[in-house]
Order: structure tokens, then C-alpha cells, then sequence
């Protein structure tokens, strides 16, 4: 059994340092809500899976390569013979604002099916981590994903649900109808303001929804602020944590440092205090560099930022 594993869509994402029009240069990088969030955890050490399915060409086997580069197993990878790399286009217009384009429609990993994820799930995890970009991909991945947070939750996992909604990929009140149900299996919910209404009722002030996840038996609401830090409902109250005072350079993929953060401190049986702490602390990391993931700290590093004080 791993720690945590994980599942969904690894994107090939083909970055511009200013607009696309202008042409130029891409870097080409590994991306994906999951895998960032896979690669946080296995820097710290934790024993970390990620499951999907990728391109049977170079473009797969770059994904694969970055993640096993990184520590994160990929045994329950499946290879497909017939479908595009999924990819992403990204340009960058200031720190916080950068526009993204995919061409992921009809790729390899948005064929996800329970097929591709029974093994991974047999194996066992202590975590299971899923994002809302996945039931967005396919039918077949979004009953991948009801069925893997179904059977994860049966077998006693913290099944951890990351919003994460993509309004390029599916329309809000589609989003709700499959994210809210999946809620009901989960043991911590991930979101930032904007999005926490997709596990509640549209529009409805955040208490409202929390209280309504609490009484469903979500032990942990995260809602995160940006720049602001983050709020952690539980049935003790809620307690707000502030983000750490570093100059942001790019601040795509925080949230999933946030959550990797979070769940490592939950793994390492910190209390809260601890885990938000710790998903701050990855957060601050993430925005301080280039990159998704590239700046997230091994175990040794997290000790660099311990004298920032929330701001
Ligand atoms: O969370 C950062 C992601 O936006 C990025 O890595 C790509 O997973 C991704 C997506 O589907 O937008």
C-alpha cells in the first residue's frame, strides 16, 4: 500500500513567457492538478502513486519519465495505443494571470475508466486524492471517479476531493451535479471561494455549504483565499491560516501545493494547526518559483520558510 494515490489527467502543458500571438518560445513541462500534487508529497518523502492513462508515444513517455524523475510510482499506468498526449497551452501575462488553452478533448488520459483504476485501488492507499477536473474529462472518468472515491471510502481511506473547477471544461451546473454527490465520500474537501457553492447549492453563502458538508460527515472544509491564506471548517469551529509572506512569481498550481501540504501534515498525524502550517508553507514555495511544481521543497527545505510569519 502507498500513502497517497492519486488519478486523473497528466497534461503535456507548452508554456510562453509572453502572449502566444507573438510566438517565441515553449517550455515544455509536466502538468496536471494530481500529478503536482503527487510530486509535493513524494518530495517529502511520502510513499506516493499516480494513476492514469497516457499516450503510448514520446509524449507519455515524457509524463511518465517526469513523475518517475520525482518518486511517484506509476505501476497502474496504462498505455494507449490510440490516443493523443493531452495537452495545454499556457501563457504567461503577469504572475497572477496567465491564459490557458488546452487541446485534451478525445486524449489518452480523458479515456479514464474504473478498469484503469481497479489495480491501483487493489493495491491500497492510506490517501486518496481526486480532483473535480476529472469527472470532467469523459463519462467513463467520471464514473472512474464516483466508483474509485466509493471504493476507497469502503476500504477505509481519507478520500481527500479537490474542486478544482475548470470552466473551460464543463458548465457550473454540470460541474454540481457530479462534484456535490461526490462530496458524500469524502473525509476532506478542498476549494477556493469562488468554486465551494459546486458542493452545495448554487449560489449559497460558505457556511451554509460547509454546515450542509459537515452534517454529511466531511470532517475538514478548506477553503482557500489566495493570498489571503485559507479557512479550515471542522465540527470544533473554524480556524483561518495566512498565506506566508513571499514575492509571488507564478501562482498556478498553489492550490495543489496547499492540498499536498495539507495531507502530508495529515499523513505525518500533525493537528491542524500543523497541517495548515505545512499547506502554507507548500503554497508559499510554490508561488515563490517557475513552475507547477518545480520549486515544491523536499523534507530538509520545509525548515527554510520557518521563520516567516504568517502575513
Ligand atoms: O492546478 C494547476 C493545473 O491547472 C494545471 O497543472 C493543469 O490540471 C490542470 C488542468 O486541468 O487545468
Amino acid at each position: 500500500a502507498v500513502d497517497l494515490l492519486t488519478f486523473g489527467e497528466a497534461l503535456v502543458s507548452l508554456r510562453s513567457a509572453g502572449p502566444l500571438t507573438a510566438g517565441g518560445a515553449l517550455t515544455m513541462r509536466l502538468a496536471g492538478a494530481e500529478s503536482n500534487v503527487a510530486i509535493g508529497l513524494a518530495r517529502l518523502g511520502h510513499r506516493t502513486a499516480w494513476a492514469g492513462r497516457v499516450s503510448d508515444d514520446e509524449l507519455g513517455g515524457y509524463v511518465l519519465r517526469q513523475l518517475r524523475a520525482e518518486g511517484v510510482a506509476v505501476d497502474h499506468v496504462t498505455r494507449d495505443r490510440d490516443r493523443p498526449a493531452g495537452l495545454m497551452f499556457l501563457e504567461r501575462r503577469t504572475a497572477d494571470l496567465t491564459r490557458v488553452r488546452y487541446h485534451r478533448a478525445g486524449s489518452a488520459g480523458s479515456a479514464l475508466s474504473v478498469e484503469d483504476l481497479r489495480p491501483a485501488l487493489a493495491a491500497g492507499a492510506r490517501v486518496l486524492h481526486l480532483t473535480g477536473i476529472t469527472p470532467a474529462l469523459s463519462d467513463s472518468a467520471r464514473e472512474a471517479t464516483r466508483w474509485a472515491a466509493e471504493a476507497a471510502s469502503r476500504a477505509g481511506a481519507l478520500v481527500c476531493l479537490d474542486v478544482n473547477h475548470r470552466a473551460k471544461l464543463w458548465r457550473r451546473d454540470d460541474a454540481r451535479a457530479a462534484l456535490a454527490p461526490l462530496a458524500g465520500y469524502a473525509s476532506v474537501v478542498v476549494a477556493s471561494a469562488d468554486e465551494l457553492d459546486l458542493v452545495g447549492e448554487p449560489g449559497a453563502a460558505e457556511e451554509t455549504t460547509v454546515a450542509g458538508l459537515l452534517a454529511r460527515g466531511v470532517a475538514t472544509v478548506l477553503v482557500k483565499l489566495g493570498a489571503d491564506g485559507a479557512r479550515a471548517y471542522t465540527r470544533d469551529g473554524v480556524r483561518h491560516a495566512a498565506a506566508l509572506p513571499v514575492t509571488a512569481v507564478d501562482t498556478v498550481g498553489a492550490g495543489d501545493a496547499f492540498t499536498a501540504g495539507y495531507l502530508s501534515g495529515h499523513l505525518d498525524g500533525l493537528d491542524l494547526a500543523g497541517r495548515l502550517r505545512r499547506a502554507v508553507t507548500l503554497g508559499a514555495f510554490a508561488v515563490a518559483g517557475d513552475g507547477d511544481w518545480e520549486g515544491l521543497p523536499r523534507r530538509d527545505e520545509l525548515s527554510l520558510l520557518d521563520d516567516l510569519q504568517p502575513g
